[in-house]
């Protein structure tokens, strides 16, 4: 049984949690309002500024946060720690707290870029829990123009707040580089799940693999640690390498459990309502199923799945939940072996490694508390 000490350190952990997350949350509308005051200078109309506003504040904010947090919890790890002692000595100053929460929000920028376009190809009917962009009145087909203007976003920001920094043009470089990346990761997550060609035989885990690491991770979880690290100063490459060793198995283990979480996971704690096995997708669970699957169960997974239709998708997930197959104790396993592994990763880092004057060097606590945001995450 848990101490009435260790019982008030979590408590006060889940209250520095919550003031973490206010504090960033925070900085969004300074952000509006610098965006906005843009298309004010412009001339635009009213009726232009009232539309993008309201795109940023309903597709922006509203999530974990995941990845705009890191970006924050990095750079304070980086700048704040002791190298020698590896304790934390200070505080982030105003400014850089500005910074890096600003870096945060533009990753969190590029997220809603990517989820407005991504609800749209797939099909999807919520997000966060309220109906996806496009299919909000009036909206429709102007998502895709709004998912543009989220992108701009990012890089008038970077403009107004980096322009003068010596890495202004490694921040760039890093946005446009995972971009790519995150829409070939797309590319081949759609054309691999063709809306009428359900070929079942296309599948593995390889192919799996390929799509997440590309969708997901480098923007997800490489992207926002490097942002801190160029921020923090780091140069060196290797280190960029190291931080890239581990953060792309992360994002894949994050993806792995999207992908069990949209069959899984409850429409109210996901805040969106699965579409997978409708939409024909290359996911963790289809392949897990073809794996393991009888020849009969094999012909029903053939006859039903990507089928735009509840009652294959039903019969879908029968076989998934079938005694052989049992996808929720597969996955189960699959969770504790990701994060013994990762954790393995993690040890082996070099502690403090290019530490210089202003930065610690890599730390191990980046990738733990990144680790501890999505292990076991339900949402
Ligand atoms: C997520 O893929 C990847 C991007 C780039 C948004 P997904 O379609 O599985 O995401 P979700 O389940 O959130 O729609
Ligand atoms: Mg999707
Ligand atoms: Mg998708
Ligand atoms: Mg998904």
């Amino acid at each position: 049984m848990a101490t009435q000490a260790q019982h008030d350190l979590l408590a006060d952990k889940a209250q520095q949690k919550v003031q973490r997350r206010k504090r960033f949350e925070q900085v969004f509308p300074l952000l509006v309002e610098e965006l906005i005051g843009y298309l004010q200078s412009e001339n635009m109309p009213a009726d232009a500024q009232d539309w993008f506003k309201r795109n940023l504040n309903y597709n922006t904010p509203g999530g974990k946060l995941n990845r705009g947090l890191s970006v924050v919890d990095t750079v304070e790890i980086l700048l704040c720690t002791d190298t020698a002692t590896g304790k934390k000595v200070r505080e982030l100053s105003e400014p850089e707290y500005l910074k890096a929460a600003i870096l945060g929000w533009c990753v969190e920028l590029l997220q809603a870029y990517f989820l407005v376009a991504d609800d749209m190809m797939d099909a999807s009917i919520t997000r966060r829990g309220q109906p996806c962009w496009y299919r909000v009145e009036g909206v429709a087909n102007i998502a895709i123009n709004d998912a543009f203007m989220l992108e701009a976003a990012i890089y008038f920001l970077l403009k107004k707040h980096f322009r003068s920094e010596p890495y202004y043009g490694l921040l760039l470089e890093l946005f446009h580089d995972v971009t790519f990346q995150t829409e070939l990761g797309q590319l081949i997550d759609l054309i691999t799940a063709p809306e009428d060609h359900v070929d079942l035989s296309k599948f593995s885990l390889n192919k799996h693999h390929l799509i997440v690491v590309y969708k997901t991770a480098f923007y997800s979880f490489y992207l926002p640690v490097a942002l801190a690290m160029r921020m923090a100063g780091i140069t060196d490459d290797s280190l960029y390498q190291a931080a890239l060793d581990i953060l792309i198995p992360m994002g894949e283990y994050f993806q792995v459990q999207d992908d069990y979480l949209d069959c899984y996971g409850s429409p109210e704690d996901i805040g969106k309502i699965g579409t997978d096995i409708l939409d024909n997708k290359c996911s963790w669970n289809i392949n897990v199923a073809l794996a393991n699957a009888t020849p009969d169960q094999r012909a029903i997974l053939d006859a039903n799945y990507g089928r735009k239709d509840a009652d294959c998708e039903q019969r879908v997930k029968q076989i998934f939940s079938a005694p052989n197959i049992d996808i929720a104790a597969r996955f189960e396993r699959y969770e504790k072996e990701s994060y013994e592994k990762l954790n393995a990763l993690i040890d082996a880092l070099p502690e403090g490694a290019g530490a210089t004057e202003t930065s610690s060097g890599l730390r191990r606590e980046v990738f733990r508390s990144f680790l501890e945001k999505v292990y076991k995450r339900a949402k």
